[in-house]
């Protein structure tokens, strides 16, 4: 196996990580292996740097050092550090969330021409879910108030009332859970400063404590990200499927090619728009038009609801520069490698960052202007199509590698499909298939990339390994990229990978979709904050057997978590009472108290706990039997109830 093979099972990556070797680049991939040996400290979690007496490191067999100067044991330091990545996380979705809430408060109130109320009926849907008033009202009436209950969310400073969008979406059991446990939030910026203030020097050392508030953060980063996605479908309309296509292959050597990378969608569903606008203007450039291809979570937003190409996912953005042929890479915020702009050097490619919090030394910044934002994406577009013109042909080489993608899977599209076999009650169609035991469960596939392990391969590996067991398979993220660009979003992956009961009910639902082309056998449901769509579907799913999430054979996974993001999603799944692996081994080994804590405690108390395990295999055969086993009780339980009421 060469090094390139080693580095990542993507093969449209060998050929580019070869030309960056030409070039003398090293690529992240390099980098991550520079890395190593990694410091054991850091690694297990054992460093404290909250003080600047610090760093302390636990050495548990030295007196004196068996703890930090401050007299912090190793618990207190991981689940001190471990709840600031949550808080990190959490932050950084719900910010998200709430540049959204504002962007839709000034389209209610008639200051953005560019933007409007794209989807009436999912505004309808949320302002009801929410408790904002209807009938008979304007629908710019309607938008302002579920705004503003969004930004509410973030400035509250007492106590009361608890934050809207849990307190509406959730199960009855969870609420009750998340409020006798004191976890339940009123304030998203409130409960997030408070970790900060609690995880100081000198404060709070109890770890139970300590890991109480992380949820309460990770409950917020469930809120930020819900409100995020409810209020992008009301903006820029709710995924319906697509047919597109992912990986190296979807850039073009004739045309002016732009990466959208990134996460916010507010930009780059203006790109889609100008671009539609601007062809005549890229053809007078000698190009064969424009054309648009995705990164990370952007591409997801608007591979969702514009049907835009995936170029790749996070672990090989700097790749897309090495074809030669990207003109331009227009980033937002999050996930976006530093990297990027010194790689763009030795190309034509431009760097544009667009917003305040997220620049890079030398790239081109253009301030995204929403009240012109049409107008700047259509600068964005001319640099682009300015450096088409500077391009070197002969420096072009792209991978001819792709795959036919399938996705758009909103909640929404997806019950459409199964009230084309059950029009009255459709969730009923994957309740009906788990009892019968034509299917095992479903799983939630999140989260990034990260290089302790082979790029993509945790995925791929799991994917296909739950498929086998006929597990129904839902994605968001750089998962649902590295499945993209595999070829399992399609027909195909279904006929190669399923097991004989998941191919049945696949088939099933495929006689009635609707679609031209073939369901997949894992549902695109979109970026990272719309991981809140797999929880409506739990709750969904949760509520038709007339039980608590918890008891669901329902199952998440982040094979290959990076971010603070992904720390804080696998959190409040656990709160969320949901079996939740992890295929890299995170910085808490250091403290067996913690470790026991988020392993197994977490189940008495919620229902959900972590299971750590790198190896896909065994992680396969882990989620395969905590899924049976709940499958296995709900059926005791159903049997026992029909026992009794027969008895009486
Ligand atoms: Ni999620 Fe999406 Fe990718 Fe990880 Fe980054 S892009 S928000 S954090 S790396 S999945
Ligand atoms: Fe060391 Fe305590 Fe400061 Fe952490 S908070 S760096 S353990 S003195």
């Amino acid at each position: 196996m060469s090094d390139f093979e080693k580095y990542t099972i993507d093969i449209a990556a060998h050929p580019m990580l070869e030309r960056a070797k030409e070039l003398g680049f090293l690529t992240t991939f390099d980098r991550a292996k520079a890395q190593e040996p990694r410091c054991n400290f850091g690694n297990t979690g054992i460093c404290c740097r909250i003080c600047i007496q610090g760093p302390c490191r636990i050495l548990p067999k030295k007196p004196g050092a068996n703890k930090g100067i401050c007299g912090a044991a190793d618990y207190t330091i991981v689940a001190r550090n471990t709840v600031r990545l949550i808080a990190g996380g959490a932050a950084a979705h719900s910010d998200h969330g709430r540049h959204i809430a504002e962007t839709l408060l000034h389209v209610a109130e008639g200051k953005l021409k560019d933007y409007r109320v794209t989807d009436v009926d999912k505004l309808m849907t949320v302002a009801q879910k929410i408790g904002v008033a209807t009938e008979g009202r304007d629908v710019n009436a309607i938008a302002r108030d579920v705004a503003q209950a969004a930004l509410d969310e973030f400035g509250r400073v007492s106590e009361y009332p608890k934050l809207t969008w849990i307190t509406n979406t959730v199960t009855e059991g969870r609420l009750k859970k998340f409020n006798e446990t004191t976890i339940m939030p009123s304030g998203i910026n409130l409960s997030l400063a408070g970790l900060l203030h609690q995880t100081h020097v000198g404060n709070d050392a109890d770890p139970i404590n300590l890991i109480f508030t992380g949820l309460k953060a990770a409950l917020c980063d469930y809120d930020g990200m819900h409100l995020a996605t409810d209020l992008s479908d009301i903006l820029f309309g709710t995924g319906v499927p697509v047919v597109t296509e992912a990986n190296l292959g979807s850039i073009k050597a004739d045309k002016v090619n732009i990466a959208l990378h990134g996460h916010n969608p507010l930009l780059s569903q203006m790109v889609v728009a100008a671009a539609k606008e601007m062809q005549a203007e890229a053809k007078a450039a000698g190009a064969a038009g424009i054309n648009l291809v995705g990164i990370c979570c952007t591409g997801n937003e608007v591979l969702m609801r514009e049907g835009v190409a995936i170029a790749t996912n996070f672990a090989t953005q700097e790749l897309a520069i090495l074809t030669g042929a990207m003109d331009a890479m227009v980033v937002d915020v999050q996930c976006i490698m530093p990297s990027l702009r010194s790689l763009a050097e030795c190309f034509h490619t431009k760097i544009v960052t667009t917003m305040p919090i997220m620049k890079i030394p030398g790239s081109y910044h253009y301030a995204f202007d929403e009240y012109n934002a049409l107008d700047s994406a259509k600068n964005i577009i001319r640099l682009a199509i300015n450096a088409y013109k500077e391009r070197d042909a002969s420096r072009v080489s792209i991978p001819q590698i792709k795959h036919t993608v399938v996705a758009g899977f909103s909640l929404e599209s997806l019950m459409s499909i199964f009230k084309n076999i059950n029009p009255d009650n459709p969730i009923r169609v994957i309740t009906d298939a788990i009892k019968a035991g034509e299917i095992k469960g479903v799983a939630l596939f999140a989260g990034c990339n990260n290089l302790k392990g082979q790029h993509d391969n945790n995925h791929t590996e799991i994917a296909k390994g739950l498929a086998r067991n006929d597990v129904f398979l839902v994605a968001t993220g750089c998962a649902a990229q590295a499945f993209a660009k595999e070829g399992l979003l399609n027909g195909e992956g279904v006929a190669k990978y399923a097991g004989e009961g998941l191919k049945k009910f696949i088939g099933r639902l495929n006689e009635k979709s609707g679609l031209t082309a073939d369901l997949p056998l894992i549902f695109h449901m979109g970026s990272c904050v719309d991981n809140s769509r797999s929880n409506d579907f739990q709750t969904m799913i949760a509520n038709e057997m007339g039980v608590d999430v918890s008891d669901i054979p329902y199952v998440a996974t982040a094979p290959e978590a990076m971010s603070e993001k992904s720390v804080a999603i696998g959190s409040y799944h656990v709160a969320m009472g949901t079996p939740t692996h992890v295929g890299v081994i995170p910085p808490l080994t250091g403290s067996s108290l913690v470790h026991e804590v988020v392993t197994k405690i977490a189940e008495d108390v919620f229902g959900g706990f972590f299971i750590f395990e790198a190896d896909p295999h065994k992680a396969v055969n882990r989620l395969v039997e905590v899924l049976e086993e709940r499958t296995w009780k709900l059926a005791m339980r159903a049997k026992a109830a029909q026992a009794l009421a027969e008895q009486q």
